[in-house]
């Protein structure tokens, strides 16, 4: 079989009027970079890079040192590009503007550089995600409100998960498609075009030490999930739960299932766990894009207006039939926060 690398795929989009040029070199700009997040997560303890950094990110969690470096080797190789007008991520409080001595370019990028980081000292996978908006016309300076676009906005989104191999999983608005980094010859090389969620699935994900702190319809659902064969669903599910969304969310794009992160007592105050414009809109745009559905419990994730950078919301994402139907008992139970 003839292989597509990443570049010949985003030329044939181009030519197909799918993305423009400048798009599709960002993407590339990305795609390169995190094959230098790639090679910093798989050196480990020998490249001095595991544990704490010694500081808190915007969130006031303890950033680890892979953390740190992915975010800079993102905006590194962002800076000069000429494809961006700034860039907001994770462990930064407010968007960093494009450095005066390079071009500018008419697009936002957000990134989280490298999601769930609990798993990097314990060599299980993470992943960074990211989300292209379009930056407004004639903005003199970038700031916070230009990137509080809802997800519907985007323009492309992707995530790179670093396991036993590195993925490229893309979106920009023409289906969701994987690319399988090829480490002898450093390119990504296209291994699905397509990507389907199947409607119906008997596999979830979700934190269950946080049961006694979901609200009612959670528990409801999960209780005759659990119930299985017997019990109103009438078949038996089983559960998977990686801690790095990237992980969990690039199983349901390979056999389906959905993904939680619900309210509860413990995240109500913040709104919830997700962070929505550089995790949950561009996983739902990914997802949405493969047949899937995404909603906050109430509402689709990607009609949301944000009102922060760093907002957080509750994520149900993944095989259509469930994600309707764990939306319906929300909806039924209490009206939308
Ligand atoms: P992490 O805090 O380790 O970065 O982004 C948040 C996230 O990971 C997700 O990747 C993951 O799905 C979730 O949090 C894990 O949550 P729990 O700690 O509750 O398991």
């Amino acid at each position: 079989m003839k292989s597509i690398s990443l570049i010949q795929f985003l030329i044939e989009a181009r030519r197909n009027g799918q993305l423009n040029a400048e798009l599709s070199l960002l993407i590339e700009v990305v795609a390169r970079a995190c094959k230098r997040i790639a090679v910093a997560t798989g050196k480990g303890a020998l490249g001095d890079v595991l544990g704490g950094a010694g500081t808190d990110n915007v969130q006031g969690e303890h950033q680890k040192k892979l953390d740190v470096i992915s975010n800079e080797i993102l905006l590194e190789a962002n800076a000069w590009g000429g494809h961006l007008a700034a860039c907001a991520s994770e462990e930064m409080e407010d968007p960093q503007p494009i450095p005066d001595a390079y071009p500018k370019g008419n697009h936002l990028l957000l990134f989280d550089p490298l999601d769930g980081s609990s798993n990097i000292d314990i060599n299980v996978s993470v992943g960074t995600i990211f989300s292209v908006l379009r930056c407004p016309d004639d903005i003199q300076q970038v700031e916070t409100h230009h990137f509080l676009q809802p997800g519907v906005e985007q323009l492309a989104a992707g995530y790179v998960l670093y396991g036993p191999r590195t993925l490229l999983v893309l979106t920009f608005g023409h289906g969701t498609h994987e690319f399988t980094l090829d480490r002898e010859i450093g390119s990504f090389i296209l291994t699905r075009r397509d990507i389907r969620i199947p409607a119906e699935t008997a596999e979830f994900a979700i934190n269950m030490s946080n049961q006694r702190h979901w609200q009612a319809p959670m528990k409801r659902y999960i209780d005759e999930v659990l119930e299985g064969v017997e019990g109103p669903r009438g078949k038996d599910f089983n559960m998977r739960w990686v801690a790095a969304m990237v992980a969990d969310v690039h199983r349901i794009l390979t056999r389906g299932g959905v993904f939680y992160y619900p309210l509860d007592a413990k995240n109500q105050a913040q709104g919830g766990k997700l962070r929505l414009l550089y995790e949950a809109n561009p996983m739902a745009f990914l997802v949405e894009q493969a047949g899937g559905a995404a909603t906050d419990g109430h509402q689709r994730i990607m009609e949301l207006q944000p009102t922060g950078l760093h907002q957080r919301v509750p994520v149900f994402l993944g095989s259509r039939d469930e994600i309707e139907l764990v939306t319906r008992y929300h909806q039924q139970d209490l009206p939308a926060a």
